[in-house]
């Protein structure tokens, strides 16, 4: 088989599924087509807020961005605002330098969701830089307890239990009642 031939019959298959799985709605989604900061950019000076330019309007309020930073610390301020095809997030103090990362999800007009993600990399410390190294030795993640998530798992997965300890009862009275008949 010739080299084209040959890519043509690899290439076939995945073209005609495509179009049978409808890749045509997928034409209709919105992208992102640029941002501030630009992505896999070197930002020298710490922005103050992030914006995010789509092919489409989008609704802010179906929209959520977020901004992390060395240590995962989210840097988002406060929820996106919306004007037409552009979102914008105000940011908190950025810190230290290094790498950020941009992660949205928004909806298409369709309904669909679209997400993705916008690296950057702050070269020189943010103004937040000194006031992250103090709070970073305290365990600033403790709010996340697990009391909820306990009682949420607690209602449903006893009734297996109580059927195991029925039918080990059951044979505990069964083998009993066997023995001393015998
Ligand atoms: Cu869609």
């Amino acid at each position: 088989m010739s080299p084209v031939l040959r890519r043509l019959a690899v290439a076939l298959p995945a073209v005609l599924l495509a179009l049978v799985a409808g890749a045509a709605p997928a034409w209709a989604h919105t992208e992102l087509e640029s941002s501030s900061p630009a992505a896999n950019s070197q930002v020298g000076t710490a922005p103050t807020s992030v914006s995010l330019t789509f092919s489409e309007d989008i609704a802010a309020a179906d929209a959520t961005v977020s901004v992390t930073g060395p240590g995962g610390t989210d840097y988002a301020a406060g929820p996106a605002t919306g004007d037409g095809d552009t979102l914008t997030v105000p940011l908190r103090p950025l810190g230290a330098a290094g790498a950020y990362t941009v992660t949205y999800r928004v909806v298409s007009d369709d309904g669909h969701p679209v997400s993705g993600t916008v690296p950057f990399t702050l070269t020189s410390p943010g103004p937040g830089a000194a006031a992250a190294a103090a709070p970073s030795a305290a365990p600033t993640t403790a709010p996340q307890t697990t009391p909820t998530a306990s009682s949420d798992d607690g209602g449903a997965p006893v009734w297996p239990w109580i059927a195991v300890a029925v039918v080990v009862i059951g044979a505990g009275v069964a083998f009993a009642l066997r023995r001393s008949k015998a």
